[in-house]
């Protein structure tokens, strides 16, 4: 099909879809496969598959030296890297986080009892705003997590001034940041410790999984300890721990993508350029910018939409994309604070969060990575700038109902 133009043609409208199957955000990107397969047979022929195999330490050397940091754990995912490290820094009581984050930032304070405490985000940067993270301070506060959003480095140095002046740990969240750096340095060598997703869904993958980079030696051997049950050798159990471990067949996927991550990396901002060019001056859509200084893996490509200018919001394009089978989202919403149990336990977060609040109500993230070409990002742009041209009428017919002839 051509670009739609007019809102007539939109699969909303009752018209056919752009796109034939759906165009997922967070689709994920697959290696070469036979030289993954081969890792698979070599597994099987060992019969070596999970506990601290060969595949596992060497991923871990192999990002030790792509990060330059002087540890690296492999970990069965984020999450429980997160649960892990926050027990192994001795968190307690409080901890101070943005909500604006995937909900596994607070569960993993929440879960062994610790109280996260929302912190709001810059509007610029949607990460944690530094400036109000001391009025949040209390006798109770062990520590900051900051969140390398979008892949994007979070105001790292005003919050390791705060951490030291403090006395408070600091942990990075760095769920979306594998691959991207911050003044010449590769995230995963900052605060006490960072934490990398390796889930299906990021750019680079290990099916599940995720990993812990410090440089500190006593933190790194309470962490492979925990990860391990608190094993120390054969019958020898010297910590608690649980069981954070990565399996063999993940890590041959982390192995195989990792060859892959330069030409992954220059799709995924190639694709950015392409979103660049395609929506960089439609009044009311901001398109997260990337400067130059840093390098970033561009695996989100996130908008925020004015509905005031545009005279549609999110939500309603969000419609209108999905309709196309342009499986957009939103992401965090609607904020961690009013997820339970944060919304029963804070009631009132929102108001001490006016920025989270209004952020959530605007961010959409598009799809890309190896799943889409430049021409359905030019097809994608031309639906969403036809949905713009036409945003008062959609809102009218879809929102409110109303006969709208929708000739255009
Ligand atoms: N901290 C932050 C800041 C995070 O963003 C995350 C995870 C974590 C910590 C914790 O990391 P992990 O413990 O997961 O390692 C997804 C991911 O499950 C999650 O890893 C990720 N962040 C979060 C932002 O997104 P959902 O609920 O959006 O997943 P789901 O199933 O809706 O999938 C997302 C999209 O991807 C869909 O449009 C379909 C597509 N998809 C998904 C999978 C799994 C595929 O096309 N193929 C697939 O295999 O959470």
């Amino acid at each position: 099909m051509t670009k739609k133009t007019s809102c007539s043609e939109l699969a909303i409208m009752g018209s056919v879809p752009a796109f034939t199957s759906p165009l997922y955000v967070g689709c994920p990107n697959i290696g070469d496969r036979q030289a993954f397969l081969a890792r698979v047979n070599d597994i099987l022929d060992r019969r070596w598959l999970t506990n601290n195999g060969a595949y596992v330490q060497e991923l871990e050397r192999k990002l030790e030296e792509h990060l330059g940091v002087k540890h690296c754990i492999a970990m069965c995912n984020a999450t429980v890297a997160l649960e892990i490290t926050i027990r192994a820094l001795g968190m307690s009581g409080e901890v101070i986080v943005p909500s604006f984050t995937f909900v596994a930032t607070p569960h993993s304070l929440q879960w062994q009892q610790i109280t996260p405490v929302f912190c709001d985000i810059d509007p610029t940067t949607h990460s944690i705003d530094p400036r109000r993270v001391e009025s949040l301070i209390t006798p109770r506060t062990t520590g900051i997590i900051g969140v390398h959003l979008w892949g994007k480095p979070c105001a790292i140095e005003p919050l390791e001034e705060i951490a030291q002046r403090r006395n408070l740990r600091l942990l990075f969240d760095a769920a979306h940041a594998f691959g991207c750096s911050h003044n010449n340095r590769m995230i995963g060598g900052y605060g006490d410790a960072e934490v990398f997703s390796f889930h299906a869904t990021k750019f680079f993958n290990t099916f599940e999984g995720g990993a812990v980079t410090t440089n500190d030696d006593d933190l790194a051997a309470r962490i492979r300890l925990m990860k391990n049950f608190g094993f120390a050798g054969y019958d020898n159990v010297i910590y608690i721990g649980t069981n954070g471990k990565m399996s063999e067949v993940s890590a041959a996927m982390g192995l195989t993508s990792l060859e892959h991550l330069d030409s992954l990396i220059e799709l995924n901002h190639r694709n950015y350029k392409a979103y660049a060019l395609g929506l960089g001056d439609l009044p009311g859509v901001r398109l997260v910018p990337f400067n130059g200084k840093n390098s970033y893996n561009y695996q989100y490509v996130v908008l925020e939409i004015d509905s005031e200018v545009t005279g549609i919001d999110r939500d309603l394009l969000l419609q209108v994309l999905h309709a196309e089978n342009v499986m957009a989202r939103r992401y965090f919403f609607p904020g961690c604070h009013k997820m339970e149990p944060y919304s029963s336990h804070f009631p009132h977060a929102g108001l001490l969060l006016p920025e989270t609040e209004k952020l959530v109500q605007r961010v959409m993230s598009l799809p890309t990575g190896t799943a889409v070409t430049e021409e359905d990002i030019n097809k994608i742009c031309s639906l969403i700038k036809c949905a713009l041209k036409n945003g008062d009428k959609l809102t009218n017919s879809i929102r409110l109902g109303k006969e709208v002839p929708c000739a255009s």
